[in-house]
């Protein structure tokens, strides 16, 4: 799926801004016909979470319906119109015109319908969106989980989902509406080799055509193209062939390089009837031996796992706090990232690509436990999301890796062949990029790691066990390091470490919740950590903080940030600047 772009041949329109919207608490608004006429009582912004728009839909995980009219320019009549949501959490059905258009569950990925036939002319269109936030067992991530499947934590808070973040309910990304000509550019799947100092660039287009004419391919600023002949019986092409770009300029952290992929598609007179520029890196990254190698020289990934979260947006996207976040991990010394605990918004990845942040690329998939191994529902629902999430996020060069699960329970025997698979079908997708789950319990008896290209390991000795005991904590963790690296043999990430810190609390000899506490922790362990030959990096637990449900051991919100959540630095961001800028 392409992201949606204004070229010579398309356009878009943003319907971002007020709707109106209403609360279906009893789940009857289709019933009531609400798709032909919302009965709405408020406006609401989007992109941003309903929840803190308004207090009494803080607590509200129902289904809420998003209704906007729009007028389409006459301009646009000739193309094919499509409607695009980054992301909306959880099930979506999207109405036109009172007309049902399609259904897409899954709140961290983008969804586009085609909406060409629904739309009229000379007069306003209704788009209608319902949104259901209902947590349950069988959404990713899972909510409502039998509390004796547990195995970490998480009991009887409010509400209950079994991971630890705000289940944020809404249209939480950008609204489009774009347009492609009858014959347009589909999609474009990118990956690069690196070849003495060439770069060698795979491309692979999908293309709806009807005309004959041709696929023309070519690299701006480069002279390297290639162009391929279409036949107008070829309803549904894909093409396949590779570029080289001599001398390529490498994409890496500290020169991050973008190419453009320029795709055109001719009718048989030459004439441009479609156009997209894609970007690309050109890059590479393997996994050999210990090490994690970017362009052939090892690196250690640095910096944080993170969230979506913002006071009043909830886990709505907006620039301003993109530029900030990248800001402060620029400011910081952080090179690397984990989209904990769900893919990010197309827009961070862009951001990324072009800052030079390294992203592990993260599933929905936190705290899976046994029944969800059973049967195949979960099992091919989660390979659907992969698909989506390999299929949306392929041409980014800062990502170096997929990690496909947080937490789960890895230690029954149906995890096995459930993670296998997962694994599998990942590597099916996308064969350029090592391939990751996280564990956070010891590695003895887990049976799930071992399928995968390294270990990634969520570590809190100085906090949930030894807490108060930072040397004891500190020496804990090095033991478990090595008995991990003994066990599996394979490198090791740590994807998580940290303590809970409120801003403002200072104890001298420091203890939990005090910022000196975090402070030491974390600098302590992140020197014990880098020091391992085996570990390919650390991300201290975590960026800033972040709402949760409520439970006893959440001061409103998870205090583990080393920012507070208005992005004010703790003791321990300074400390860390020091270590990482050193
Ligand atoms: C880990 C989870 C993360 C939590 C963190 C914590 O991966 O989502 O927020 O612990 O407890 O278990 O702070």
């Amino acid at each position: 799926m392409l992201y949606p772009q204004i070229t010579p041949t398309r356009t878009l329109i943003s319907l971002d801004g007020f709707w109106q919207f209403a609360a279906d608490p009893d789940n009857n608004g289709e019933q009531q016909g609400w798709h032909s006429g919302l009965p709405s009582d408020r406006e609401i912004a989007v992109p941003a979470s309903w929840n803190e728009q308004y207090q009494d839909l803080m607590y509200f995980f129902g289904t809420g319906w998003y209704e906007k009219e729009i007028e389409l320019p006459r301009s646009v009549r000739s193309d094919k119109i499509w409607l695009r949501v980054g992301a909306a959490n959880y099930l979506s059905t999207l109405w036109v015109n009172g007309i049902e258009v399609g259904q897409h569950e899954g709140g961290h990925l983008p969804f586009v319908f085609e909406i060409t036939d629904f739309i009229t002319w000379g007069g306003p269109n209704r788009i209608t969106i319902r949104v259901d936030a209902r947590i349950m067992p069988d959404r990713l991530p899972p909510g409502a989980v039998a509390e004796d499947e547990m195995i970490i934590g998480f009991k009887g808070q409010y509400p209950s989902n079994y991971y630890d973040f705000f289940p944020y309910g809404g249209i939480n990304r950008p609204v489009v509406l774009f347009t492609t000509p009858d014959s347009y550019i589909e999609n474009i799947h990118t990956s690069t080799k690196v070849s003495s100092r060439d770069g060698e660039v795979n491309v692979r287009i999908a293309m709806k055509n009807r005309i004959g004419g041709a696929c023309r391919i070519s690299i701006k600023g480069t002279d390297s193209s290639w162009s391929r002949k279409l036949e107008a019986s070829e309803a549904e092409v894909e093409i396949e062939g590779s570029l080289t770009v001599a001398e390529a300029r490498l994409w890496c952290p500290e020169d991050p390089f973008l190419y453009e992929l320029e795709v055109q598609l001719l009718d048989e007179q030459s004439v441009v009837v479609d156009q997209y520029v894609q970007g690309f890196g050109i890059r590479t990254v393997v996994i050999e031996g210990t090490k994690l190698l970017l362009n052939g020289k090892p690196i250690f990934l640095t910096g944080f796992g993170m969230h979506e979260d913002f006071a009043v947006l909830g886990k709505g996207m907006h620039p301003a706090v993109l530029a900030k976040d990248f800001n402060l991990l620029d400011w910081i010394g952080a090179n690397s990232i984990r989209t904990s605990h769900y893919p990010y918004s197309d827009e961070f990845l862009h951001y990324a690509d072009r800052k030079g942040l390294l992203v592990i690329g993260e599933t929905p998939f936190v705290g899976f436990v046994r029944s969800h191994y059973q049967g195949n529902t979960i099992r091919d629902k989660a390979q659907r999301v992969i698909t989506e999430m390999v299929d949306r996020d392929i041409n980014h060069p800062c990502i170096i890796a997929w990690s496909l699960a947080n937490e789960g329970d890895t230690f029954v025997p149906e995890a096995d062949a459930f993670y296998k698979s997962l694994y599998d079908h990942a590597k099916s997708l996308d064969d350029s990029r090592p391939i990751t789950i996280v564990n956070c319990l010891d590695v003895e008896g887990d049976v799930a790691l071992k399928h995968y290209d390294f270990v990634s390991l969520n570590r809190y000795h100085g906090w949930y066990e030894q807490a108060g005991r930072l040397d004891e904590g500190c020496r804990v963790l090095d033991e478990k390091l090595d008995r991990c690296f003994e066990v599996l043999g394979k490198p090791v990430m740590i994807t998580e470490f940290g303590a809970d810190a409120v801003a403002g609390v200072h104890v001298d000899p420091p203890e939990l919740f005090s910022e000196e506490y975090q402070a030491e922790m974390t600098t302590r362990q992140y020197e014990i950590i880098k020091s391992k030959p085996y570990t390919i990096g650390a991300h201290v637990w975590s960026f800033a903080d972040f709402k949760t449900s409520q439970t006893p051991s959440r001061v409103v919100v998870n205090r583990k940030g080393v920012f507070t959540r208005d992005r004010q630095p703790k003791l321990a961001a300074h400390k860390l600047k020091e270590l990482w800028k050193r």
